[in-house]
């Protein structure tokens, strides 16, 4: 068996979750927030059978779509006289980013 560990954007956490369970998966929604960006997101997280794992992130292809955002960096602690002048950064956020782990056991008791 394997959990698959989706971070995903919350717009399409949905849409995933619904494509899932249509094909009888079961899934787990978490509220997190990415540590660049800040920003909230969504953690999916999907126990399968190992012959499963491929449908699963085809699923997540098909309803994840990578964004461009922009971020306006925090400014550095200046000395007095100093000057900074914060240009906006834009950054590509991955449709979603997947970690495919081994489950040594599960039940549901
Ligand atoms: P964030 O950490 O908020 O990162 C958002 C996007 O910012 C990343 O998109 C990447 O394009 C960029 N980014 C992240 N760290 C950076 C850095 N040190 N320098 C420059 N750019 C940086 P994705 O790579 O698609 O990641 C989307 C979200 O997936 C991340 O949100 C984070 O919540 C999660 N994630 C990505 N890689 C991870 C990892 N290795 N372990 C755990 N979570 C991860």
């Amino acid at each position: 068996m394997k959990l698959i560990v989706a971070v995903v954007h919350n717009e399409d956490a949905g849409a995933l979750v619904e494509a899932l369970l249509e094909k009888d998966y079961r899934a787990t929604r978490l509220h997190s927030s990415g540590g660049f960006l800040k920003q909230s997101n969504a953690t999916i997280l999907v126990g399968v059978e190992e012959a499963q794992v491929e449908e699963v992130l085809a699923i997540t292809r098909r309803t994840c779509t990578a964004r461009t955002q922009i971020v306006n960096p925090m400014p550095p602690i200046m000395e007095p006289g100093e000057f900074f002048m914060p240009y906006p950064l834009e950054v590509e956020v991955g449709g979603a980013t997947v970690f495919v782990l081994p489950v040594e056991r599960f039940e549901r008791l």
